[in-house]
């Protein structure tokens, strides 16, 4: 097996050309380097490569099979192409210039015949990404672990029938939370793969829940005992693997946190694949998140209105993200989140430089995004008219009322009394959309 270091067409590094760019491989919009609100881009948006679809997936769907023929996927000796492969990776993270990467476990070291042993090849793994974090700049937005692959967890990891299931799934995510720790990791992700149901003939669904709970509040006791700083991030997907996963959405995971007293430590990463799964726009789950405090991350990509799975497309629609954008930034942008690429090339996308191609438009698509936004922003284009629909609850009644201060019986004697006969007032709807296509 060898893996040419001219994998990929490209050598040196995309770099900003502006809108008039002519080389076809160039950022016409991110310019890393300019300050919008008082942030270097580079620093609002925060760009990250996944490891799983980028380098893992050979291209397969359910008709048929590998289609991309990477040389790190032919062989025997598992750790050489692991090695192989993280040389390709950080190749791509240089050519696309980006500070962040993210992995779950399995992507990046081959699995052992035993836990042990596949703990000990994440480890040397680490010792590698150690030394290529030391010689590049990019670091660890999220690690996470893989538990929904392997047949053991078919019914589920952490709500696994089966205690020793859980168990196993305990030693997975502690080797994957420690090594995110040492590689100085910003978050920690649990995606409930395979946390839900088939049928509730076989189920029981108040105690898969419990266990959940339990397996959550593991990890932050972890998370706490071993220093690490990062939230750890659950991340909301209705269905797929499972007909019905508990992290449905945003609400419902808001209903899990706090059922199970977790509201301090864990927060949300919101993909707008999965938004979509749920029946809720991508604005939607960011908007509740913020409103109810738990606003993490975004695991950036787009689905197809068509099709009713989860088809992680790289985002490319620039209205869509500028409203989504908009309500990051009006909230102050990220802390420790940043926006994950968790997104496929298309199986016919089969020329390495598709990879650089599908990164960069997708990079600029949210550059260009995210100025709409924070020119939106600056001229209160939609804060000013939503402040001004909800202005009569500035005034003294309005506080008031919230505060309290007023019971079922006051406010029926004022609606009673003569003269009071409030209007209604026009949405505007039209007026906003068309304002919001001024910017975008
Ligand atoms: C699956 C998904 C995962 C998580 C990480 O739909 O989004 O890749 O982001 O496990
Ligand atoms: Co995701």
């Amino acid at each position: 097996m060898n893996v040419s270091p001219k994998f990929f067409g490209a050598s040196a590094p995309v770099a900003y050309g502006g809108k008039d760019a002519k080389s076809p491989l160039a950022f016409r919009w991110y310019d890393k380097d300019r300050v919008v609100r008082g942030r270097r881009l580079e620093d609002h948006l925060r760009f990250a490569v996944c490891y799983w679809h980028s380098f893992c997936w050979p291209g397969g769907d359910p008709f048929g099979g590998e289609t991309f023929l990477r040389p790190w996927h032919r062989g025997t000796d598992m750790m050489a192409l692991a090695r192989a492969k993280a040389d390709i990776a950080f190749e791509l993270f240089r050519l696309l210039d980006v500070p962040f990467f993210t992995f779950h476990d399995v992507d990046v070291a081959p699995e052992g015949a035993s836990l042990a042993e596949s703990v000990a090849n994440l480890n040397a793994i680490a010792d590698l990404f150690e030394q290529k974090m030391a010689s590049s700049k990019v670091r660890l937005l999220w690690g996470t672990a893989n538990l929904f692959t392997h047949r053991r967890y078919m019914a589920g990891a952490a709500t696994n029938p089966d205690p020793d299931i859980f168990t196993y799934a305990a030693g997975q995510v502690r080797a994957a939370l420690e090594v995110t720790h040492r590689l100085g990791g910003q978050n920690y992700v649990l995606w409930g793969g395979r946390e839900g149901y088939e049928t509730l003939l076989n189920t029981d669904i108040k105690r898969e829940l419990d266990q959940l709970g339990r397996f959550v509040s593991l990890v932050v006791e972890h998370k706490h005992k071993i220093g690490f700083k990062g939230p750890i991030l659950i991340e909301p997907k209705p269905k797929e693997p499972t007909k019905h996963q508990y992290d449905f959405d945003v609400a419902t995971c808001y209903g899990f946190l706090q059922r199970y007293d977790l509201l301090k430590d864990v927060k949300l990463n919101i993909e707008q694949n999965h938004a979509i799964l749920a029946g809720h726009s991508f604005q939607h789950e960011i908007a509740l998140a913020q409103a109810l405090g738990v606003f993490g991350s975004l695991d950036i990509n787009r689905g197809d209105d068509l099709l009713g799975w989860d088809t992680d497309q790289f985002a490319m629609n620039v209205p869509e993200l500028a409203l989504a954008f908009h309500d990051i930034l009006k909230a102050g942008g990220f802390t420790t989140g940043g926006l994950n690429f968790d997104a496929k090339i298309r199986r016919q996308s089969i020329d390495p430089d598709d990879l650089i191609h599908a990164h960069v438009g997708s990079m600029d698509a949210c550059a260009r995004a995210f100025l709409a936004a924070a020119d939106m922003l600056d001229a209160e284009a939609l804060t000013m008219p939503i402040a001004e629909r909800y202005a009569g609850w500035a005034d003294a009644e309005g506080r008031a009322i919230l505060a309290g201060q007023r019971s079922l019986a006051d406010l029926a004697n004022r609606a009673l009394a003569p003269g009071f006969d409030p209007q209604p007032r026009s949405g505007r709807q039209e007026y906003l959309e068309s304002l919001v296509n001024r910017y975008v």
